[in-house]
């Protein structure tokens, strides 16, 4: 680094001296008070130095030849000056590879050309190239130290890996999943303030660097923490019994064994059963299948994997599993770390037994990685029997005001980031039944709901936004025809200031037999509703995503006309890399950066790996996509805001 010292431009170098400038100084070019001051001090040979104008002189007599930046050979001090303001790390590297190869630089040619070394010569160059653009920015070398000594897991010993700002080039021309690399450019490092542009030619590497170094927040899974006991799923025959792999593995599954059958079967015998199924007999190429593939790959099993060994692969969970609740809780944090997420937002069910345990009477604490969402469906569908039964089992009254209560004390005891469900795939609003049922107008545009899937046109259905049908504050009964979408849910979400996240579009047991691998798909579900609930409820901010590809340009519509609608993910028969790249596109050219592409809808812990994994990398995936999308539309200043944005987010 001592040579790489960026120095002022310099015409005709006196017998081979330049100036560098001392640690934490901007590096912005010469200032012309330099030659005059008389604070200079002579350190050795008539070389000098100022620290109150933070330069120093030094003897350089390497020269080398980078064609990139000039034809032919030139001091090393010459090329760096050449860059002028501070540039990506990227910009850097031929200079820094032509200084580490020459003779009277690093003297590294032969490991540079070494079949086994240059791969790893490679990687020094680029984390050399990484420092030195910090430099230049002005982080300080003793602030670089520092980091390296406390903040990288094997201090000085660390791999340069972990300081390059790039990801392997496999990755940006494929679709191989793109794990989660903290960023070697901490918040705090000047080069994120520096202007530094991005170069066409390395805009994709770029990319690819920023989105795999950067922390997610996961907007919904069915993820509990590791002090929710057995609730908190993770290893392998979890992993291997996810519902997705159950539907595949049962198309090909021998007529004689019945789903009955298959539950009836510990976890074990059930994963044995897949694995054999579907990682022996046939070719694991589905979505996913590559997700459990992912996942052993960044846990370090790829020779257990290569082997097709399921017990080696056991052993390595259980040596966690052995250890209980402290087991759990430390690969939980190893997997959050893996998969880059910050905080994964939970699915909270208060109306089950199994789980209210763990929140009452005393919330069980748990790690900062998983916040709540009040899951409310019964609310939605209008499943009087399931709220009476809550209700009464509470102590609560079993009238309207009894289950707002019952809300907001669920909201004090569990603090969720927003309320949510999922609706079901009859799903009309309360005051719609009533109008079907009776053919009375109830603030409906009745003739848009002749056509159920025409975009009713919301300001002519005469609805009051206030209007919340009369029955405030009456101590009504609960019964098959209580409104609960606008008495409870939407009261409880005005005063709270709560989101309400919608899932739309599932049919439940399309196939009950096989459980929650046999729910299905609404091929059209009525957006409608949708419109009408932004309508009705404008101090109700909702999230929305829908189930049936063919929703999905009506929901960008719909996130256009109302401000209280924000659209989220691509949810589960959409997570595959075509529909994901065909959504995602969409999003994008209709509604710029106000969505958010992706939630995991994890169900068993280490699968934050392989969705975030996935989502992150490149052509059909998510994060990468968007950006490259942004890049085809030339408008790549964007993108520098947003990675910028991005990086200190
Ligand atoms: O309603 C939901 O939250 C759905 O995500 C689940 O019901 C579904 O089983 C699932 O896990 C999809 O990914
Ligand atoms: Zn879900």
């Amino acid at each position: 680094m001592r040579f790489l010292t960026p120095s002022r431009p310099v015409a005709t170098p006196k017998d081979g001296v330049y100036t560098g400038w001392l640690d934490e100084v901007k590096r912005n070019g010469f200032d012309e008070k330099y030659e005059h001051d008389d604070d200079c001090v002579m350190y050795a040979d008539q070389l000098r130095y100022n620290l109150k104008q933070g330069w120093y002189e030094f003897r350089c007599s390497c020269e080398v030849d980078v064609p990139s930046i000039m034809f032919g050979k030139h001091p090393l001090s010459v090329l760096l000056a050449s860059f002028g303001t501070t540039h990506q790390p990227v910009a850097y590297e031929d200079t820094v590879r032509a200084y580490l190869t020459a003779a009277d630089g690093g003297d590294m040619f032969d490991v540079a050309n070494h079949p086994c070394l240059k791969e790893n010569f490679e990687v020094l160059v680029k984390s050399v190239a990484v420092l030195y653009a910090r430099m230049v920015a002005g982080d300080g070398m003793l602030q670089l130290l520092k980091e390296i000594m406390n903040d990288y897991d094997h201090g000085l010993a660390t791999n340069c890996n972990a300081m390059t700002d790039t990801v392997e080039q496999s990755n940006i021309h494929g679709i191989s999943p793109l794990h989660f690399k903290p960023s070697c450019i901490p918040n705090n490092s000047k080069l994120l303030d520096a202007a530094v542009g991005v170069h066409p030619k390395t805009i994709r590497q770029v990319i690819f660097s920023e989105v795999a170094s950067t922390e997610v927040i996961d907007l919904h899974t069915h993820l509990l923490p590791p002090s929710h006991g057995a609730l908190c799923l993770w290893g392998i025959d979890e992993i291997l019994t996810y519902h997705y792999l159950v539907a595949e593995f049962f198309m090909t599954a021998p007529p004689a064994l019945t789903p009955e059958a298959f539950y009836a079967k510990t976890k074990k015998e059930q994963a044995d059963l897949m694995w054999d199924s579907l990682f022996i007999e046939r070719s694991p190429i589905s979505e996913a299948c590559r997700g459990v593939i992912t996942i052993l790959t960044a846990l370090g099993l790829e020779t257990e994997l290569y082997a097709r060994d399921l017990n080696a692969i056991r052993t390595f969970f259980s040596k966690y599993r052995d250890d209980g609740v402290e087991g759990s809780e430390e690969y939980s944090s190893l997997v959050f770390k893996k998969a880059g997420v910050s905080y994964a937002v939970m699915t909270n069910v208060p109306f089950s037994p199994l789980e209210s345990q763990h929140w009452r009477p005393k919330p069980k604490s748990y790690s900062s990685n998983f916040r709540s969402a009040l899951r409310v469906d019964p609310l939605l569908k209008g499943d009087s029997k399931a709220i009476e039964t809550a209700l009464k089992v509470s102590g609560y009254s079993n009238t309207l005001e009894g289950a707002r209560q019952y809300l907001r004390d669920w909201c004090d005891i569990m603090k969720p980031e927003y309320m949510m469900a999922s609706t079901p795939h009859d799903f009309v609003l309360p005051e719609d039944r009533g109008s079907i049922a009776k053919g009375s107008a109830v603030n409906v545009n009745e003739d848009a709901m002749k056509q159920p899937f025409a975009f009713v046109d919301v300001s002519q259905n005469g609805c009051d936004p206030d209007c919340d049908g009369g029955e405030e504050g009456m101590a009504s009964v609960i019964n098959e025809n209580s409104d609960f979408v606008t008495h409870v849910l939407m009261r409880v979400c005005e005063e709270r200031d709560l989101p309400i996240a919608l899932k739309i579009g599932a049919h439940r047991r399309v196939n009950p037999a096989l459980m929650d691998a046999g729910d299905g798909l609404v091929a059209f579900a009525d957006a409608n509703m949708l419109a009408r609930l932004c309508t009705k409820f404008p101090k109700v901010r909702f999230l929305a995503t829908f189930l049936s590809k063919n929703n999905q340009q009506e929901a960008c519509v719909l996130a256009t006309k109302f401000r209280n609608l924000h659209i989220y993910g691509c949810w589960w028969f959409n997570n595959q890399p075509s529909i994901i790249e065909e959504i995602t596109k969409m999003r994008v050219e209709m509604l710029g950066t106000a969505f958010t592409a992706q939630h995991s809808d994890s169900r068993v812990l280490d699968q934050l790996i392989y969705k975030w994994s996935h989502s992150r990398a490149g052509k059909n995936y998510i994060l990468v996509n968007v950006f490259i999308i942004c890049c085809q539309l030339y408008i790549s200043h964007t993108v520098v805001i947003i990675l910028q944005l991005l990086q200190k987010s």
